[in-house]
């Protein structure tokens, strides 16, 4: 199904919506921290489940205890909804 890309009005609104996410180009962009590797492993577990339930995948850099996650969607060329819906369930998942 097609997709709409938000404008920067609609961008920046929704990043007010969410926690600590930051716009880099057409793309935006949070580091998670954790304890350890094998927290952060879990959370990109989790991440990857959120993923599949959603149809919506993230650039994922994982360096030992933290995570960085880039969201952007391919098929609308820049911002969608579906990025924010994303965001917003990873922020849910109860890490900072
Ligand atoms: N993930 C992201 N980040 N952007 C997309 O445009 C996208 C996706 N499209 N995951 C989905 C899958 C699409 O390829 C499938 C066919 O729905």
């Amino acid at each position: 199904m097609a997709v709409r890309a938000l404008n920067s009005k609609e961008i920046t609104e929704a990043l007010q919506s969410l926690k600590n996410w930051q716009l880099e180009g057409q793309e935006i962009v949070k580091t998670f921290e954790f304890t350890g590797f094998l927290p952060a492993m879990g959370f990109v577990n989790q991440v990857a489940l959120v993923a599949e339930r959603q149809d919506h995948h993230p650039d994922l850099l994982l360096k030992y205890n933290k995570v960085t996650l880039r969201l952007s969607t391919h098929d609308a060329g820049g911002l969608s909804e579906r990025d924010i819906r994303f965001a917003k369930t990873v922020d849910a998942l109860g890490s900072t």
